[in-house]
């Protein structure tokens, strides 16, 4: 592999040079000059520009081109009526300075795979589809998956009418702005009812496969993981005239339960991390009136996540107590354990290893991802891509292009295997 960020990979042997000139074309969208991370949230401009991409890699190949009622995109080869349909694909959208590959990657493979298909002059016996699943990160929102979920039905109407970003703007003025009809969100059964099988690639987003020396493997399940708000209130003041015992300071409670996270984290083996904030009146010279942070919790099982969160949530309370400060706590989201449909699976580990007579490495993530979503619907599948420091959420993620190359071919060979006679 060579030494190369988003912007250029070349090489491989796929038929065509398609994955190339996509990867160099989708790298230059939404990139953020002073980190050379993305911020590709959703609805915004970069997001446009993207989805404005998607739909020319449709139109460019003769699919059948449709924006659901969320907003997701879908490019069709095949008649989407004919149902039990192989879909592939992931997300567009980013975290704030992410990386270029955690979505894009499963995206362009995606189209990439179906240039190699027809290079291969495959026979398709069911339709399939490449679909770009809107607002994956929830970086806007404050939820994951929002496309996904709402596709499946794990999010109702109602409750994606009242997301909110942090400048106050609702999930469907946000749509509605982009062009969207906002009163079409909802629930998609029959659309759910049409998918006999999705498969999503990705960049891992850990060291698993580097560690095993294999360019790429299978996800076997994705651990329970959710996001918790911390409201501190106390009270605001002068930073220069309040006496120390006078004040009401809900940083403090606050920084006591970051590391209060830490030493759960530490105990138990799970994660827990406060990586967004927000202060009031987040002014140098005030002792703050808020201040309000969000826990983003995974382990390995439930039980585990309930034992961190719950030593969080009191470590919290008894600081706050102690400062005279009050704390409310929500959970804002929360997803389950997802085990990746077995069969599926195993077709998968089948089809890669027939020829080499390999063993594909089958590992379980705790990175959510729509297909976690869809799992709970249809017959699911997930392959992931070496990324050698693991590095992922941040501009310095990477896979090197022979690895992103073996995805492609992988990919293909799963469609092929799934799809075609
Ligand atoms: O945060 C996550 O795990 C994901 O990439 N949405
Ligand atoms: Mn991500
Ligand atoms: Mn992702
Ligand atoms: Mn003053």
């Amino acid at each position: 592999g060579g030494s190369l960020r988003g912007d250029s990979l070349r090489g491989g042997s796929l038929h065509g040079d398609s994955f190339h000139v996509m990867w160099r074309d989708l790298a230059a969208i939404g990139r953020h000059a002073a980190s050379g991370g993305y911020r590709r949230f959703a609805w915004t401009a970069a997001d446009a520009e993207c989805r404005a991409w998607f739909e020319e890699q449709a139109r460019a190949r003769g699919l059948m081109y449709e924006v659901d009622r969320n907003g997701n995109q879908w490019a069709w080869l095949g008649d989407p009526a004919r149902g039990n349909a192989v879909v592939t694909g992931s997300h567009l959208d980013s975290v704030p300075d992410g990386g270029a590959f955690d979505g894009p990657l499963g995206v362009v493979s995606a189209f990439a795979a179906l240039d190699e298909l027809r290079g291969r002059n495959a026979r398709f016996t069911r339709p399939l589809a490449v679909v770009n699943f809107g607002d994956e990160e929830g970086a806007r929102f404050g939820l994951a998956c929002v496309g996904s979920r709402l596709t499946a039905g794990r999010l109702t109407a109602e409750q994606a009418h009242r997301l909110t970003d942090g400048d106050g703007i609702t999930l469907p003025r946000a749509m509605e702005a982009a062009g969207y009809d906002p009163d079409a969100i909802g629930p998609d059964p029959e659309r759910l009812a049409r998918i006999g099988a999705f498969v999503e690639l990705h960049i891992e987003q850990g060291r698993a496969l580097d560690l095993t020396g294999d360019a790429v493997g299978v996800a076997s399940a994705i651990r329970p993981h959710g996001r918790w708000r911390f409201d501190f209130r106390g009270e605001a003041n002068h930073a220069g005239t309040t006496r120390t015992p006078d004040r009401r300071d809900p940083m403090l409670p606050y920084a006591e339960t970051v590391l209060a996270a830490r030493r759960e984290a530490e105990r138990t083996g799970a994660v827990a991390t406060f990586g967004k904030i927000a202060v009031e009146p987040n002014g140098v010279n005030a002792i703050p009136s808020l201040v309000r942070g969000w826990l983003d919790s995974r382990a390995v099982d439930q039980q585990t996540l309930d034992t961190v969160v719950g030593g969080i949530e009191k470590a919290a309370r008894a600081s706050a107590a102690a400062h005279g400060v009050d704390v409310d706590l929500v959970r804002e989201s929360f997803t389950p354990v997802v085990e990746f449909d077995h069969a599926l699976r195993d077709e998968l580990a089948r089809i890669l290893g027939k020829d080499a007579g390999l063993t594909v490495p089958v590992l379980d993530t705790g990175a959510g991802h729509d297909a976690g979503i869809l799992a709970g619907s249809i017959p699911t599948a997930m392959l992931f891509v070496r990324n050698p420091t693991g590095v992922s959420h941040a501009p310095a993620e990477f896979a090197a292009e022979d690895d992103c190359v073996a995805g492609v071919r992988a990919l293909a060979d799963v469609l092929e295997g799934l799809a075609c006679a």
